[in-house]
């Protein structure tokens, strides 16, 4: 069983991703509620993302998505972001919300929607080069929602062949991650429903093509650590857009739903030793605060995964390989428990007073001014995210 300090070593390495989005004004389709002090622009979301890393100590970057994050000077966005000791993470490109969209992007099956829609992942791959990102992540709303409204063994191919233009495009250093997702908007079809379909087109295209797991795009019931396992087996998973889900979609906090899920899915990643930032695996957050407060909601998330983790790496993977040898069901099955139902909050405050950060990063949040200092300040303009 790994010692106290082995944990604490572990989790000191964790690199957390926040999602630029989620410090804008976003939310559900029916009505998005602006929020005070919200963050306008990109250098504004990258102020929040840095400050949600200052508190926590494991959230070093942040992901963008292109329009929303559209600058006329991505070296200077690079800068300001490593002047606010952070990263830029994963690049999202958008080819889902513009009018031209409505047959899908690069599956459209009309060839100048096709052309517009490789031509901004390709801007995006230079957005990722100029900013220094590690990966370009892509998500397709494509799909149908009649039979018959289109030939789906097209549309996969018309999706090969943009996918392959993207990956040779790719310079070094920077990786593709192909998200899927059940459903939404496509309510016959999507294009890249499940991980198998991701899978199908990242073993055709190469190694730097890795499969990305929102954990909200699932059928209720799905067994998402062992998708998880599956593909760490074949070295294809490229990361996760943690969220949580009651229905579909929903980008609520991560952990909130279904904290047992989030440890089972880490519990895998941490049996691979995957946990750790030279797997390659990025662990990144995909969440909509439309009604909570967002920098507290990032702070809680980021905690969130970090307990979950914890808990982890608290398995007594000996005991456990053991009782699983011996065919000992109720005991391999105690030993998942017990680590899930440990309080890891006092080991979590101590590592953070050995980071030399304040143990409750939500009181300090409290104590930090920035509420108020930002909702002086932001007042005007409007927010380049998904409300506008
Ligand atoms: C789609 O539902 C998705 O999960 C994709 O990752 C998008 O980029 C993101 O949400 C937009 O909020
Ligand atoms: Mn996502």
């Amino acid at each position: 069983m790994a010692t106290r300090s082995e944990v604490k070593q572990a989790l000191r390495q964790q690199w957390i991703e926040t999602p630029s989005w989620a410090y804008g004004n976003v939310g559900t389709r029916f009505k998005v509620f602006k929020a005070p002090g919200a963050a306008r622009d990109a250098y504004e979301k990258v102020d929040d993302a840095a400050l949600v890393h200052r508190l926590t100590g494991v959230a070093p970057s942040v992901a963008l998505h292109i329009p929303w994050d559209r600058v006329d000077d991505y070296g200077r966005l690079a800068k300001h972001a490593s002047d606010a000791g952070l990263r830029i993470g994963a690049i999202n490109p958008n080819v889902f919300q513009e009018d031209d969209y409505r047959l899908g992007s690069v599956c459209n099956p009309g060839p100048r929607v096709r052309k517009k829609a490789l031509d901004h992942l390709l801007e995006c791959v230079d957005i990722a080069a100029a900013v220094g990102s590690p990966a370009v992540s892509l998500w397709f709303a494509d799909g149908t929602n009649y039979p018959g409204q289109d030939d789906i063994r097209s549309r996969q191919d018309r999706l090969a062949e943009a996918l392959q233009a993207v990956y040779e495009a790719l310079p070094a250093g920077v990786g593709m991650l192909l998200e899927y997702k059940l459903f939404e908007p496509g309510f016959y079809t999507m294009d890249v429903p499940d991980w198998g379909t991701s899978l199908v087109h990242c073993l055709a295209l190469g190694e730097r093509a890795k499969v990305l797991v929102d954990t909200g795009h699932h059928a209720p019931g799905t067994n998402i650590e062992f998708i998880v396992a599956q593909l760490l087996r074949l070295g294809r998973l490229g990361g996760f857009h943690f969220n949580s889900r009651f229905y579909a979609d929903d980008d609520l906090l991560v952990g909130a739903a279904d904290p047992y899920q989030l440890f089972r899915i880490m519990s895998e990643i941490v049996a691979a030793g995957a946990h750790l930032p030279g797997a390659g695996v990025a662990f990144m957050l995909d969440q909509c605060h439309n009604i909570e407060e967002k920098v507290p909601a990032e702070i809680r998330s980021v905690l969130n995964v970090q307990e979950a983790t914890a808990k982890a790496l608290l398995v007594d993977r000996e005991a456990l390989a053991k009782a699983q040898s011996s065919g000992d069901v109720l005991e391999a099955n105690s030993v998942l428990v017990d680590a899930f139902s440990a309080d890891v909050r006092p080991l979590l405050a101590e590592l953070r007073e050995e980071m030399g950060l304040d143990p409750d990063p939500l009181a300090a949040y409290e104590r930090s001014g920035h509420r108020e200092q930002v909702r002086a300040q932001r007042v005007g303009g409007s927010s380049t995210s998904w409300g506008g």
